[in-house]
């Protein structure tokens, strides 16, 4: 057993018995919204995770343990706290023997949450390459990751703080399979819609299970991207998002944001700079994918 971690009890339990189980991150709690909306929105993930026939694990990094599922009141901790580490693959070892809190990344829950034997993992939107990658060769942890870890990643897509074009390459290189839920286009967040097709669609639970079956029977070891579109409903029209993406983007260059903090600063800056609407967007787009994600789980199982 890995030392490093702890499962949760009900978590543990239904791993043991065969149920699904969804795991879920942790920066999007401490570092992606918020308080006391992120708090709010993770309790509402993990009830619509368990409305859909799945156990949810939340996953952080507390007092140099890998926590696997997390309860109401850590939860509230991570959404609360200021000096709460961003941990994403490269932090881990730092983080555990120092024994600090961290909220784990992508890159970092999809290989806690492969330790614990958990095949699928809900978020928003995953890391990529950035815009200006050419030069600034910024790159996120959670596409390497991604290429070495075989977990079912849903996000609603890939947010155009990125290079979405360059993110599609960087997954066709890395062999991970990207497939949009029920459409042709491959959506960007808050908008269905990004100018790119996507490489693959499918349009139900059981034919991703399938493919995801298929593919580690194969031997294939690494993750899909499931790309989800936000409800029509609570859309944003990429134009609007732009605006405030360029404003936010120009805003790190003035200030030399670089290295870890760079996505943090601009998911923040634009959760004050555009108004409500967009974190209405990003909390009914979550929701959105713990449903599908639970659904896969179950799929799978
Ligand atoms: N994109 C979002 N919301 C998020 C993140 C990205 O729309 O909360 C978070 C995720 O935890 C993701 C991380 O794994 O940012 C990527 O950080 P970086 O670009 O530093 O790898
Ligand atoms: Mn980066």
């Amino acid at each position: 057993m890995n030392p490093f971690l702890e499962i949760h009890p009900e978590v543990k339990q239904a791993l043991a018995n065969g149920k699904a189980v969804v795991a879920l991150e942790s920066t999007i709690i401490s570092h992606g919204m918020p308080y006391p909306k992120n708090v709010e929105t993770a309790l509402a993930v993990e009830q619509v995770v368990r409305e859909n026939g799945a156990i949810p694990a939340t996953i952080a990094i507390m007092n140099g343990k890998c926590r696997v599922g997390l309860t109401k009141e850590q939860l509230e901790y991570f959404g609360k706290a200021k000096d709460v580490w961003k941990v994403s693959l490269r932090d881990m070892p730092y983080v555990i023997s120092q024994k600090l809190y961290g909220a784990t990344t992508v890159a970092a829950t999809m290989r806690i949450a492969d330790m614990a034997g958990i095949k699928v993992f809900v978020t928003g939107g995953i890391g990529g390459v950035h815009r200006g990658a050419e030069t600034s060769m910024d790159i996120s942890a959670d596409l390497t990751e991604m290429a070495q870890t075989p977990v079912v990643v849903v996000s609603a897509g890939v947010k155009s703080i990125l290079d979405i074009g360059l993110t599609l390459e960087y997954l066709e290189t890395k062999g991970i399979p990207v497939i949009t839920y029920g459409q042709h286009e491959f959506p960007s967040f808050y908008s269905r819609k990004s100018g790119f097709t996507s490489p693959l669609r499918l349009d139900t639970p059981a034919a991703i299970a399938d493919l995801l079956s298929t593919k580690w029977k194969f031997g294939l070891n690494s993750a899909v991207l499931i790309a989800n579109p936000v409800p029509a409903e609570q859309e944003i029209a990429s134009e609007e998002m732009e605006v405030h993406i360029l404003q936010a983007l120009a805003a790190a260059k003035e200030k030399n944001i670089s290295g870890k903090e760079v996505t943090p600063f601009l998911l923040q800056y634009i959760a004050e700079h555009s108004n409500g609407e967009s974190l209405e967007a990003n909390i009914a787009l979550i929701k959105h994918n713990a449903k599908v994600g639970a659904e896969i789980a179950v799929a799978l199982n």
